[in-house]
């Protein structure tokens, strides 16, 4: 039986382009005394190097091939059953003092950690290769961008650093050969992929990351959530500006105007769907484009906020994906994509729960068992995903390789709210806005282990990615907005409400466009709006509901409702959070809390 992470020995030519830069090959050769693998594979992100290291995967049970008719170039890879999600509670922010890392994350003594690190690491890679991946995040020519290199032990995670980040040669020109330039040192093993060893540790000081115990997604591309997120958001609270767990997407008009707006909502709450939204019939002539579908990184240029989208292709959540709800992701994900726990069809082809089309008779499911209809058991994770090039997208925005970024018109806040929240209302300003997105809340999902349906406080989406003291966090954002002489308009959203019997209210998706519609009038003072106690809300008349079947005004009526009772509950949620963090929270934020009980009386 193949050991998946056994080593392979590549012929002459490939995985053997070691960077010059000094420091980087003092760094490899510390953690190769350390891991003592049995060979070193430096990538270099070439074509022949990507066909090895499959040829080796499909060899070693770490790929399987799909359909090549159905799906060219496609694998599917399962992961270890107990490794399917992000780990939240082994994910450590390594910070001099537990205040720097705040009340909400977890918090590990730097010198310590590293040492309880090394231990596990301690010969780890004995028979493996190590692999040493070179990437940059951000376009290649933005001054936002940053190189990382990778050091992991896992051919599933080099091909999918692959799809997901600018990955090889250019990175290494990017760091040049200066040994004081800067870069993120991450290392990766899977160790024995047992939760009783697993840890994401991350040294902001350091611009490190440690991940051993996992072979999963966020916890392994460490050029996601771990530097995109963490650390980044870390350095642009000191370098003046913010990275966020937001997508951005492109607006046209018929008459060709366009806005670019970028949204929070926490993990499988929507972002994807969002970023590649395909407007219905009603709306002919309007146009929506992705530039990123999971992390803004945003700077401040002539009093705007500009971003770019540091990834190089989408890691998406399966379930739910069809032709129906997301016709260009379906597109994407025909060719050059890695699924990930999805099922497998008597003929090879990729299969999920929601997917267009009656099930298949028979499968195998995620987990590498038969399956048929009349199983009990999913066929596809709930949290199964796939990666895919950002090039595949046939709405790919045609500035997401800009340097300086997309200008900015709105941002929207949003979670998976089943009551409360209507479906879009707008902050008065800046400061409210922050407020908006601090005490924002979405019932969990698959996308973290834990239990899933329950309402939590998620700021900004950022609960489980913010590097650094969520107070400091905020107060970033209040200072963002006082150096912005044109900032986006903020807004929350919620494509989730339900009615009494438990169905959702709004039919989502395409029709989100109804919702950006008059997000982008506001943008363009087209329309005024009713002043509310939590914000301004659309006037009736000004949302466009025309040919919008199957639901009724009254849900509409319900949709924008703002309920006193549950309103109360929800302030006291906000104060019962601010509280939480124990004396973090900016003034200002604790001013906006006063202000909106008072406004409800209270
Ligand atoms: P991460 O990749 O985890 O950050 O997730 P995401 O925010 O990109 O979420 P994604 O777009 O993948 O959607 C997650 C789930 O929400 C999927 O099952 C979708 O089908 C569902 N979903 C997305 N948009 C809508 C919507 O407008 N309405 C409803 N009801 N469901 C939606
Ligand atoms: C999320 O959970 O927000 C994701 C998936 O985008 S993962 O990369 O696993 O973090
Ligand atoms: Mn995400």
């Amino acid at each position: 039986m193949n050991n998946p992470a056994s080593a392979i020995f590549p012929p002459a030519g490939i995985g053997d382009r070691k960077p010059a830069n000094q420091a980087v090959l003092d760094w490899v050769h510390e953690v190769e005394l350390l891991t003592q693998p049995e060979n070193i594979f430096w990538c270099d992100g070439s074509e022949a190097e990507n066909e090895f290291l499959i040829s080796e995967s499909l060899k070693q049970n770490v790929l399987f091939k799909l359909n090549k008719a159905k799906l060219p170039r496609s694998y599917l890879h399962r992961s270890n059953p107990n490794d399917v999600a992000r780990v939240e509670q082994f994910t450590f922010i390594c910070t001099p003092t537990k205040e720097e890392a705040g009340p909400t994350n977890n918090w590990s003594e730097p010198s310590a950690t590293y040492l309880k690190l090394q231990g596990l690491l301690k010969g780890a890679m004995r028979g493996r290769t190590m692999f040493v991946i070179p990437y940059i995040m951000g376009p290649p020519d933005s001054p936002l961008t940053k190189v990382g290199f990778e050091i992991t032990d896992s051919k599933y995670v080099v091909l999918s650093m692959r799809v997901m980040t600018r990955m090889g040669e250019v990175a290494v020109k990017r760091l040049g050969h200066d040994p004081k330039g800067e870069w993120n040192r991450g290392v990766h093993s899977l160790l024995d992929v047992n939760p009783e060893r697993r840890l994401i540790c991350h040294f902001p000081q350091d611009n490190t990351i440690i991940s051993v115990g996992s072979g999963y997604g966020g916890n392994v591309l460490l050029s996601k959530k771990c530097l995109a997120l963490r650390i980044g958001s870390y350095l642009a609270r000191s370098q003046g500006w913010l990275a966020e767990h937001m997508l951005i997407l492109g607006v046209e008009s018929p008459t060709g105007k366009k806005h670019y707006v970028a949204a929070a909502f926490p993990s499988a709450c929507g972002k994807t769907n969002f970023a590649m939204l395909i407007p219905p019939k009603h709306f002919a002539g309007w146009k929506v484009t992705t530039v990123g579908d999971d992390i803004a990184w945003m700077q401040i240029r002539d009093g705007r906020l500009w971003a770019v989208n540091p990834e190089n292709g989408y890691f998406g959540v399966v379930p739910g994906t069809s032709y129906k709800s997301n016709p260009s992701a379906m597109k994407s994900i025909q060719r050059d994509t890695i699924y990930t726990n999805v099922a497998l069809t008597d003929d090879g082809d990729a299969w999920w729960e929601g997917k267009d089309g009656p099930p298949p008779v028979h499968a195998i499911d995620w987990r590498g068992n038969d399956w048929t209809p009349a199983s009990k058991q999913k066929a596809a994770h709930p949290n199964s995903r796939f990666a895919t090039p950002m090039r595949n997208n046939p709405v790919l925005d045609p500035h997401v390789e800009d340097g300086g970024g997309v200008p900015i018109s709105a941002i929207i806040f949003g979670g998976r709210r089943s009551d409360t929240m209507p479906l879009v209302f707008q902050a008065f300003d800046w400061e409210h806005g922050t407020y908006i997105g601090a005490t924002m809340a979405s019932e969990t999902t698959a996308a973290a282990t834990g239990a899933v349906g329950q309402v939590r406080r998620d700021p900004m989406a950022m609960l489980p990615f913010c590097g650094y003291n969520i107070g400091d966090y905020f107060r970033h954002w209040l200072e963002t907005g006082k150096r912005l002489t044109n900032p986006p308009l903020i807004f929350h959203v919620n494509w989730f409400r339900k009615s009494a019997d438990g169905k959702f209210l709004w039919p989502g998706f395409g029709d989100n466009m109804r919702v950006l519609k008059w997000i982008i009038d506001r943008c363009e003072g087209e329309v005024s709006a009713t002043e509310s106690k939590i914000g301004y809300l659309p006037k009736m008349q000004d949302l466009d509901l025309n040919e919008l079947s199957g639901v009724s005004p009254e849900q509409i009526q319900e949709l924008l409702t703002v309920k006193a009772e549950e309103w109360q509950k929800e302030i006291t949620g906000h104060a019962k959070f601010f509280e939480s963090l124990g004396g973090v929270v900016p003034k200002e934020l604790e001013k906006q809390r006063e202000n909106l009980a008072a406004r409800f009386g209270t």
